[in-house]
């Protein structure tokens, strides 16, 4: 099956990057809301000019879906001031915590939170966004013990080299081609309790090669991390999934931590329509699900696309496949 063959989850409007959590019993999707723009496509990613966010929920993964509207707007945050990218959201403290990155009024990204009592909104930001935080793509992830994590991170327009100084360095930009050596990876910090800032810093996410032991590098375009972060658990093993941006595949690692480090495992998606490829995992009534985005809502345009969800499986080593090993 390609992801051409299945159906977007909604039409109405263009959906993307879609974070998908089940809270109360009902599937919650948190996605990227595209619009329509004229921006030219660029490596910066000017295209993806976003500027509110909808929460879709589903009771099944049959559907139906309700949209229930627009929960967080551009307007009503301070310190954004375009491009609200890939989002997230975690449950703890009865609280509602949706992270989103945007750039700021000088030009760079960072990730924000709003808050709410409901799954579904709406939410309230914090007037400031996440001390410390740079980047794009924020995943937030709970483990057991109750301490959250949020990763984050994407290169080239998702400004992750930017940032190789513990500063932004905006001419660090165009050094992507010349970089050499272990390959820059997401990012993880632990959240406060209250899960509005970092506790301590944030560290790579390293991700080794299985057969050389060494990480990941740079020149390995395949396999190597370049955005979309997100980890879920399943006994006792903690999965790092992710995006390899200009080679289009969607991969994943394992390890015995949320702070890995992580060893590379596979692939499971092959590119899709469009140049972006961002996903999320979650169990749902025993099966697992891998909600996506492709462009063909809108015939392949990169930045208006739709989101899709497809089944997983386990194989009995714990590898995640997108092929039914129960199928003949
Ligand atoms: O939606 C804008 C950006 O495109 C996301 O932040 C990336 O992960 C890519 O999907």
């Amino acid at each position: 099956m390609t992801s051409l063959d299945i159906q977007p989850l909604v039409t109405h409007i263009y959906t993307a990057d879609p974070s998908a959590h089940v809270f109360n019993g009902r599937i919650y999707v948190y996605p990227s809301h595209d619009i329509a723009t004229d921006i030219v496509d660029n490596d910066n990613g000017d295209q993806y000019a976003m500027e509110d966010y909808h929460v879709l929920s589903l009771p099944s993964i049959s559907g139906p879906v309700t949209d229930h509207g627009v929960v967080l707007s551009l307007k009503d945050i301070p310190w954004a001031a375009k491009q609200l990218w890939a989002p997230d959201a975690a449950t703890k403290n009865g609280k509602y915590y949706f992270f989103f990155p945007a750039r700021n009024h000088e030009g760079f990204f960072q990730i924000g939170v709003a808050v709410a009592d409901e799954p579904h909104g709406p939410f309230v930001p914090e007037p400031e966004p996440i001390k410390g935080s740079y980047s794009i793509d924020p995943a937030s992830f709970v483990d057991d013990d109750g301490q959250a994590y949020l990763y984050f991170g994407g290169i080239w327009g998702g400004q992750l080299q930017c940032w190789q100084k513990g500063v932004y360095d905006k001419d660090a930009y165009t050094t992507m081609e010349a970089l050499e050596g272990p390959a820059l990876s997401a990012r993880v910090a632990k959240l406060s309790n209250d899960m509005k800032s970092f506790v301590g810093e944030d560290v790579a996410v390293e991700i080794f090669d299985p057969a050389t032991k060494e990480l990941l590098h740079s020149s390995d375009h395949d396999r190597r991390f370049f955005e979309a972060a997100w980890v879920h658990k399943r006994n006792g093993v903690y999965y790092f999934s992710y995006s390899t941006g200009d080679t289009h595949y969607l991969c994943y690692a394992t390890g015995d931590s949320p702070l890995g480090p992580f060893t590379y495992r596979g692939r499971i998606l092959e590119p899709v329509t469009g140049w972006t490829t961002h996903h999320s995992i979650v169990e749902f009534e025993g099966r697992t699900w891998l909600f996506h985005h492709d462009a063909s809502l809108s015939g392949g345009k990169n930045h208006l696309r739709c989101v899709k969800v497809r089944e997983l499986w386990y194989t009995e080593d714990g590898s995640l496949t997108a092929e039914n090993p129960g199928a003949s």
